[in-house]
This record gives structure tokens, C-alpha cells and sequence, in this order.
């Protein structure tokens, strides 16, 4: 299971950060700053772990990102926060494995994608969630959006964005389709992507790269945090840890 520890509250100290060492702020199950560890992970970069209580943030948090939001990557009091800021970082920072294409086209097409996957699907996704009843609208905008993925990742004829391997797209949508079988239980959203060959595929061939396997939780696990997280249940961010 990926960052097996629980969340920092309010009054928790600020623990202390080895010189040279990389620390992730993040939530176990926070899609944003699982794009972060996806990056890491890849890289084979170490790094600790902080969690945050999200509904009871620490004290020092907002220092670390005004925006009071996990992602945020520290090392020797150099702070990145965002997840695509603290994705892109990391790929140029750690050479190995490299991510994002060298060629700025490819890098301008790829970062539309990933921008509309941020715009389209992924606040669908949470509209879903949240939502109280089956409520159309979201899923068709949803499924609107899926089509568009599936387009693209035909249109590249590769199993991934970028040929056999994964690449930054990859990697940056990916958190969303992790979660996207545990829909299924709150709303009628068919998840079989059977509408969606290259998606399916892609689905596939993502859950058996190393970094996904390190990183990812499965869907009963996803399901088990969402309904906590839905009811309003405030250990809901330690879901899965002995209490
Ligand atoms: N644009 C940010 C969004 C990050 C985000 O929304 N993180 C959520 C958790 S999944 C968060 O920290 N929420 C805390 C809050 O809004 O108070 C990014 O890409 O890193």
C-alpha cells in the first residue's frame, strides 16, 4: 500500500526534514498528489511521506502551500506545490526514465490533452461523486470527455501516449481512471469502457506498470474511502490504517 502513514491535524509538530532529503505533503487517496507520486515512483527517487488531514490541516501547512493544497514536494526548503508544476519539475530535475517529449509540439499537444482531461473529465468525475442521485448530466459530459481520450490514444497507435512506455500524460490522467470503477457504486456509470477499445487497452497495460503497482490502491479500497469520505466520516482520510 502506498504511504502507509496516518494524517498530520492541527497541532501535530512539523517533523524535521533530513538535509539532501525529499519530502511529498499528500493524502493517500488525493489523485492530485497521486500524479506526484506516480513521478517519483518512475524515477526511483527516494522520499518520505507526510499526510495530511485535509478537514484539520497542521498549523505549518499553509506555509508550505498558501493554497492549503497536497501536492507539495520539499527539499533542503525548496517548495513545490501543484501537481503539474511539481510533475514537470521532477521530470527535468531526475533525467532518468524521462517523461514529457523534447519535441515542443509534441509537448504542446500532449499538455492540451492533459489540460482537457483537467477540464473535462476530471470535474465530472467529482460531480458524479458527490452527486445525490443519477443525474445525467455529468455523465454524459464525462463519457463526452472519454471519447475524446479514446480519439487520441488511437489516433497515437500505441498502447500508451508515447509508444511502449509510459510517458507524462500517461501518468497525469491516470489517477482519475484508477478511480473510475469505484463510480459504479454510487452512481450508473458504466465503467466496462467497452465503448472505449484503445482506453481499455491502455487501462490494461497502465495497471501493470511498476510505478501504478507502487503507488495505486484497488477499487475496494477507492470505494472504501469514497463512502467515508461522502458520509462525511472525519477518519476519512486514514481509511485502510489501524486506528
Ligand atoms: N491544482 C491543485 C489541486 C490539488 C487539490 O485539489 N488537492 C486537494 C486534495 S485531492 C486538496 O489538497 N484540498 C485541500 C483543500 O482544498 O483544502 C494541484 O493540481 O495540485
Amino acid at each position: 500500500m502506498a504511504n502507509p502513514t496516518k494524517t498530520l491535524t492541527k497541532n501535530s509538530p512539523l517533523p524535521a526534514l533530513d538535509a539532501g532529503a525529499t519530502r511529498l505533503y499528500s493524502m493517500r487517496f488525493c489523485p492530485f498528489a497521486h500524479r506526484a507520486s506516480l513521478v517519483l515512483a518512475h524515477k526511483g527517487v527516494q522520499y518520505e511521506t507526510l499526510n495530511i488531514h485535509l478537514g484539520n490541516k497542521p498549523e505549518w501547512f499553509q506555509e508550505k502551500n498558501p493554497n492549503g493544497e497536497v501536492p507539495v514536494l520539499e527539499t533542503d526548503g525548496n517548495i513545490v506545490y501543484d501537481s503539474l508544476v511539481v510533475a514537470e519539475y521532477l521530470d527535468q530535475v531526475y533525467k532518468k526514465s524521462p517523461l514529457i517529449p523534447d519535441d515542443p509540439l509534441r509537448k504542446a499537444h500532449d499538455a492540451m490533452i492533459i489540460n482537457y482531461n483537467g477540464s473535462k473529465f476530471v470535474p465530472n468525475y467529482y460531480k458524479i461523486l458527490g452527486s445525490k442521485g443519477t443525474e445525467e448530466e455529468p455523465i454524459t459530459a464525462m463519457m463526452t470527455a472519454l471519447e475524446k481520450l479514446e480519439d487520441f490514444l488511437a489516433a497515437r497507435k500505441s498502447t500508451f501516449s508515447e509508444g511502449d512506455k509510459p510517458a507524462f500524460i500517461d501518468f497525469m490522467i491516470w489517477p482519475w481512471h484508477e478511480r473510475l470503477p469505484s463510480l459504479k457504486k454510487f452512481e450508473q456509470v458504466d465503467v466496462s469502457l467497452k465503448k472505449f477499445p484503445s482506453l481499455k487497452k491502455w487501462y490494461a497495460a497502465m495497471i501493470e506498470v511498476p510505478a501504478v503497482k507502487t503507488c495505486g490502491f484497488s477499487v475496494e479500497m477507492h470505494d472504501k474511502f469514497n463512502i467515508a469520505w461522502k458520509g462525511g466520516d472525519p477518519d476519512a482520510f486514514d481509511v485502510g490504517l489501524d486506528q
